[in-house]
């Protein structure tokens, strides 16, 4: 037997699965289909690091399983391709972006073909590629068409270094998600798509798919649906009512104060009556260069002025309040003002005590200690008038009903998800289609004149006062109406990095199609995705918004299904050997081309999927890597014991079925690791065996062939396995031969678990006792006592009842 040379067999396989479109997935088949996703890479310059393959390999092996059943695969590949670490790059260097981007895809599938997934390359996708982005273009126009997308003058989160707004998903931690920069708050129009239109049936809807439990809690918790009311409260001496939102009406007794954001237009229509209107000025100053997660910190420490010439009535209590600013009410959430109840809300006790302001307890519960503010949903209301000595639950519902009855409030349900900006000041990307008419105001480019081509520029920074290179260019900009003929100006804001893989996974069952993001055909047959895997980091943005757009698409016919995804999976991260995320500037990145150097492809694959639990983060351990190129020098040397024999070797045969059942169960549950480690056992039974025959080794290369596919195909060719192994079929075990004969059995006396005997599994309660008998500790447990009943389960459980 030769030596095994990873570095060529990897290669005549990879070529070959190439040559014979091994892996290309057939529209209109009569096979089951199944389709398989994985998150589309950013083709970055960085190239490809071990975090990718993780998941890719995962359900690689899942498709390779599938088609060996039969089934017809779509497991496809493409990439997300515009954004901003293009653009800056291409800035920096002064290449186009468009340049860049081929040179870093180029390197991204060199590497991906390298490690051997069976990629439907012939749908091969490019978010940027003009017959790409006219669709995405197009799904623009229908959302505006319908009154989704529309332009606002709104406060942005702004990246002073990007010189570009930030989705507020974008902001971690009050600063740039890409720079790490502060953000600041500004003021720009924007394009924005109405996404909370659909918060409703994006969380509803989630109890009709099956994503993993921690997908489906954070996309709740992001949308944030909060039932409560609207009460108005009346400014004294005026006609003006203060609206509210509060999710606690029944507390209301307890409201001793309001607060209203700093941006809240009631200063602006009463400056005349406020007395401290510069202190007041300062303030909104000062908070004006803190970002909305500043300012909800918990922790921090509570700041706000009292607007001195306004008093607010309590509409139940009929008491009269301060009103307050201060930066922890937030304009943009419920009707930018609250009902303050210090005595159980954490943030207005904290506020209360500061400044001195009244806190009265509403609500009695077991445990509230005088000290103490509580938040507490439990308890019977005191201090309340008509609603004292109600549970919170009904004292919120009598508390609405009068309010509804006094006209002073009304039901009301908010939602924390906010539109979503989709407009960036920024040459690479999807240009928007939209034409601005003097006269007819905002007019869609006409739909057949899509794709509207990004133009050549020479210069991709941002204009200084912050607007779209595309500013610029006048043979873009200047245009002429489209509806009246009369000169008009482009759109020059392009879209977010978002907009592209909102919906790629559509274009994929048909990636070809020139009169429609895919035909009806495709879509039908092939969509929804089977199973889509991807990061928790996308949980909120990308798999929110496709499942936004999807379900658009399907109100408006274009698709079939009201759901993208039947499935979702997540993945963990591979960290450094160091237990740390890994970056360059942590210098602990591992690079797989050097593993596919220096290992192989199938010892990268086999060790990405045995390094630990698929959804857990784990370390990146070199020893590890090694383990997995001994197990394959191993079985590449099985070839030398390899016997003439059609059938499984009898000592084996068990141990095979049951294998074939654990491994295919396991590929199934993204359970890889112990599938592993089942085949290793096999191997070593295998090895001690002496012997194998064609069959044995057979069932062992395909079992193993989704995690190594290289060497499998090689040893299946060389040993004269019959055929091609990759146009063989899935094994299948006999359910007999799982089940062991032999089990463990446990003895009790008097219910009392005492020992265990090793018998039969159909042995009779006679063949269990003289087995018993022989063990001392049976003896031990009569001692002087009679056996009145033996209670027998075949296979289960033996217990002596004893007096
Ligand atoms: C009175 C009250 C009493 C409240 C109590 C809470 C507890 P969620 O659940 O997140 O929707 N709130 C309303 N609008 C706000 C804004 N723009 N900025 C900051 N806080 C705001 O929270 C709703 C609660 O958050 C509301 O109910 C309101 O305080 C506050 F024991 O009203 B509550
Ligand atoms: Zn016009």
């Amino acid at each position: 037997m030769k030596d095994y040379k990873p570095e060529v067999i990897e290669k005549k396989w990879q070529d070959y699965w190439d040559e014979h479109q091994t892996y290309k997935a057939l529209n209109d088949d009569d096979r089951g289909k199944i389709y398989l996703l994985v998150e589309f890479p950013y083709p970055s310059g960085q190239g490809l690091h071990v975090g990718h393959p993780r998941p890719y390999t995962a359900l690689d092996i899942v498709a390779r399983k599938r088609r060996y059943q039969g089934y017809n695969v779509l497991f496809p590949m493409g990439w997300d391709a515009f954004g901003l670490p293009t653009e800056n790059y291409a800035i920096k260097n002064k290449i186009h972006p468009a340049i860049v981007t081929k040179q870093n895809i180029k390197h991204f599938k060199d590497q991906l073909k390298s490690i051997g997934f069976s990629f439907d390359w012939s749908r091969e996708i490019n978010t940027t590629d003009p017959e790409y982005y006219k669709w995405t273009q197009w799904i623009f126009l229908q959302l505006y068409k319908h009154g989704l997308a529309y332009k606002k003058e709104s406060p942005i989160n702004w990246c002073p270094s990007c010189k570009t707004g930030l989705a507020n998903e974008e902001v971690i931690g009050g600063k740039c998600e890409r720079c790490n920069t502060e953000v600041v708050r500004r003021v720009k129009s924007q394009w924005m798509l109405k996404i909370t239109g659909y918060a409703d049936r994006l969380i509803d809807d989630l109890d009709d798919v099956d994503y993993i439990e921690r997908v489906k809690t954070q996309q709740k918790n992001w949308i944030g649906r909060s039932e409560g009311a609207s009460i108005l409260f009346p400014i004294k001496d005026s006609d003006e009512k203060l609206e509210v939102f509060t999710t606690r009406p029944d507390t209301i007794f307890g409201a001793t104060y309001m607060v209203i954001a700093p941006e809240h237009p009631l200063l602006e229509k009463y400056k005349d009556r406020i007395l401290n209107l510069d202190e007041i000025n300062a303030y909104k100053e000062e908070v004006a260069k803190k970002s909305d997660f500043e300012r909800t910190e918990l922790a921090k420490d509570k700041t706000g002025v009292e607007i001195k010439g306004l008093k607010a009535i309590n509409p139940i209590s009929k008491k009269e309040i301060p009103v307050w600013i201060s930066d922890y009410v937030l304009m943009s959430y419920g009707t930018g003002a609250i009902m303050a109840v210090p005595a159980h809300d954490t943030r207005d006790y904290d506020f209360a005590k500061k400044f001195g302001l009244d806190i009265v307890e509403v609500i009695k519960g077991g445990d509230i200690s005088k000290e103490a503010y509580t938040d507490t949903n439990n308890g019977k209301l005191v201090n309340s008038e008509f609603l004292n000595g109600l549970e919170v639950k009904d004292a919120k519902e009598k508390m609405i009903k009068y309010l509804l009855e006094n006209n002073l409030g009304n039901k009301k349900i908010n939602f924390k998800l906010r539109d979503w900006v989709f407009s960036r000041q920024r040459y690479w990307g999807e240009p928007i289609p939209i034409v601005h008419c003097p006269k007819c105001g905002f007019v869609p480019v006409p739909e057949e004149q899509l794709p509207l081509l990004l133009p050549e520029v020479e210069n991709y920074e941002p204009t200084d006062d912050g607007e779209s290179p595309l500013a610029n260019i006048k043979e873009f900009v200047e245009t002429t109406c489209p509806k009246c003929g009369c000169h008009a100006h482009r759109e020059t804001d392009t879209m977010p990095q978002w907009a592209g893989s909102s919906w790629y996974f559509l274009r994929y069952a048909d990636p070809h199609n020139k009169d429609a993001l895919a035909s009806k055909d495709a879509l039908n047959y092939w969509t929804p995705v089977d199973w889509y895997n991807g990061g928790m980091e996308h949980t909120t943005l990308h798999l929110l918004y496709s499942r936004f757009w999807h379900k658009f698409l399907y109100d408006i016919g274009v698709v079939p299904t009201k759901e993208p995804y039947v499935k979702r999976t997540s993945h963990g991260m591979i960290l450094g050997e160091n237990n740390e995320k890994m970056s360059k500037s942590r210098g602990n990145v591992v690079n797989p081309d050097d593993i596919v150097r220096d290992y192989g492809a199938d010892t990268l694959r086999t060790y990405e999927m045995f390094i630990g639990d698929f959804e857990k983060p784990v370390p990146w351990m070199e020893t590890g890597v090694r383990g997995c190129r001994r197990f394959l020098d191993r079985v590449w040397n099985l070839s030398d014991i390899l016997v003439d024999g059609d059938k499984y070797s009898e000592s084996l045969e068990k141990l095979i079925h049951k294998t074939i059942k654990k491994v295919s169960y396991d590929y199934e549950n993204l359970k890889a690791n112990t599938a592993i480690a089942a085949l290793m056992s096999l191997l070593n039974e295998f090895v001690a065996n002496k012997n194998i025959t064609k069959a044995d080794f057979r069932t062992f290369l395909m079992l193993l062939n989704p995690v190594a596919p290289h060497i499998t195909e090689e040893l299946w060719e060389q040993n004269n396995l019959g055929g091609y192994l990759n146009e063989s079929s899935w094994p299948v075990y006999d359910e007999e031969k799982t089940i062991d004969n032999i089990v463990e059995m446990p003895v009790q006396f008097n219910g009392k678990l005492r020992f265990t005997i090793e018998v039969s599994k159909d042995a009779n309660v006679d063949q269990a006792r003289e087995i018993a008998m022989k063990n001392e500790a049976y003896a031990k447990n009569i001692t002087d006592k009679k056996v009145i009943k033996e209670i027998f389960v075949p296979g289960k459980i033996y217990n002596i009842v004893v007096k």
